[in-house]
This record gives C-alpha cells, sequence and structure tokens, in this order.
C-alpha cells in the first residue's frame, strides 16, 4: 500500500465524524503528547511510533462501544523480548483474565482457587498443552514458545475459556476503550500492522514507518459474522451432554 493510501485511511480513521465528544478528543490529545515524549527519545535509535484508532463493527452494522481486549500489533518482526510471568486464575469455573498479551517464551501459570478440579488444555497448534485436572491450592503453569492465538480451555467445564496471545516482538498495545492505541518505538519501514478481537479474528493494514515521526493508521475489524460455536474437548470430541457443569 502506497503512503498516500495510508494516509487517506489515517485520514478517514480521524475523521470528524469519528471522533465525537470532549471525552474522545482528549484520549486524541493525550496520545499525541504521549507519543511526543517519546519520539524525542527514540530519534537517536531511529524509530517511528504507529497512532490511529481501531473500530470493530457488530452485527447489524453497530460499533462496538466501548472497546476491550482489542490488540493492536506489527506482525512479521522478529525482535527479542524478555518473557515474563503472568497468571489466569482459576476462579467460579471462569478463567481470569479471559485474555492476556505475552511474549514468546513467557510463562503462564493456571493458580486453581476453585475447590474442585479444574484443568487447562490447548490444542492451539505448536503452542497446545494440557496441565492434567488440579484444584486449590494447586497451580501449574506452560510457557509458550511460539507466537500465535493460543485458545484455552478446561476439560471438564465446556463453558471456561481463555485466550493467551504470543508475540515475537515488543510492538503490541490493547486499543483504548475508544478505539485509540499507541505503538512506539518501531523500526522504521514497511510493516503489517494487524488488530485482533476474540469475535472478529484479525484485520491488517501495510503501514510505513518513518524513521523518527508518527505515522496514523485505520483499522477495521468485523465481528458481524460472529456465531458462538462449541468447542470440542481435549480429546476432539463433544463435552459430555449430561454432565453438570
Ligand atoms: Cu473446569
Amino acid at each position: 500500500m502506497e503512503l498516500a493510501e495510508v494516509a487517506r485511511r489515517a485520514a478517514a480513521g480521524f475523521g470528524p465524524g469519528l471522533i465525537q465528544g470532549p471525552e474522545c478528543s482528549r484520549a486524541f490529545v493525550t496520545i499525541v503528547v504521549a507519543a511526543g515524549i517519546v519520539l524525542v527519545g527514540a530519534q537517536g535509535a531511529g524509530a517511528g511510533t504507529v497512532t490511529g484508532r481501531v473500530s470493530v463493527t457488530q452485527r447489524g452494522g453497530r460499533l462496538l462501544q466501548p472497546l476491550q481486549s482489542v490488540l493492536v500489533f506489527v506482525d512479521g518482526v522478529r525482535v527479542r523480548v524478555d518473557p515474563t510471568q503472568v497468571s489466569i486464575e482459576m476462579k467460579g469455573k471462569k478463567f481470569l483474565p479471559h485474555v492476556v498479551v505475552v511474549p514468546v517464551g513467557s510463562t503462564v501459570r493456571f493458580p486453581n482457587l476453585d475447590p474442585i478440579h479444574h484443568n487447562a488444555f490447548s490444542v492451539s497448534g505448536p503452542n497446545r498443552f494440557d496441565l492434567e485436572l488440579y484444584r486449590r491450592p494447586h497451580s501449574r503453569a506452560v510457557s509458550f514458545d511460539f507466537p500465535g492465538v493460543v485458545r484455552v480451555f478446561c476439560n471438564i467445564h465446556p463453558q471456561m475459556s481463555a485466550i493467551v496471545l504470543v508475540r515475537d516482538n515488543p510492538y503490541f498495545a490493547w486499543a483504548q476503550p475508544d478505539g485509540t492505541f499507541a505503538l512506539t518505538g518501531v523500526p522504521p519501514g514497511r510493516h503489517t500492522l494487524k488488530a485482533w478481537q476474540e469475535q472478529a479474528g484479525e484485520a491488517s493494514i501495510e503501514v510505513i514507518v518513518p524513521p523518527d515521526g508518527e505515522v496514523r493508521v485505520a483499522l477495521a475489524l468485523a465481528a458481524s459474522r460472529y456465531r458462538p460455536a462449541r468447542h470440542k474437548n481435549k480429546y476432539g470430541r463433544d463435552y459430555h451432554p449430561a454432565a453438570h457443569y
């Protein structure tokens, strides 16, 4: 995509029709100021900032507002990031939080805070795992060595689900509730920028990041065709229909 197209889309994303009310305007100003501060420090390293707005269209064409758990990230750039450790609690027959993002190599702990047995498993490609059964006060953990979307379930309770987003560079950020986002310290050049949301999947756009300065883009996700789907258990079979969940 040419720069002109990127600029056109950016302009569309920040058009007066999409920024409404003092709250949105304030958020926009805050992000621009924050980006400016980062750029002063990043100029010597040759890094740019990607800012913008992401929208999620629901069934019927309505925009989802406010946004929650929408990740924006640069794809296709591999930069090592120190692994982290995060926890997803099993509590009240739920995984909490429902969505987390971690760098490659990070560990996710699954403490079971319920007095009943739970399991955590995934069959998401190379990140597949199975922690078997355990209950309070035990906790088990798994490391994720490949980038991607890891869907986590409990083999006993089909209503329990979580998602671990694994990224192989540091250029990712959650969109704000109003859809705005800012990625700082991005290497200059042509990149693929993606947005992800659970019900909408992914949208992508090509961006040309300047060696210092800022590029603005708009990303549009569509969750209009989302239908809740049953998932299989860890054996690839349906959950037992007679079980009490
Ligand atoms: Cu469970």
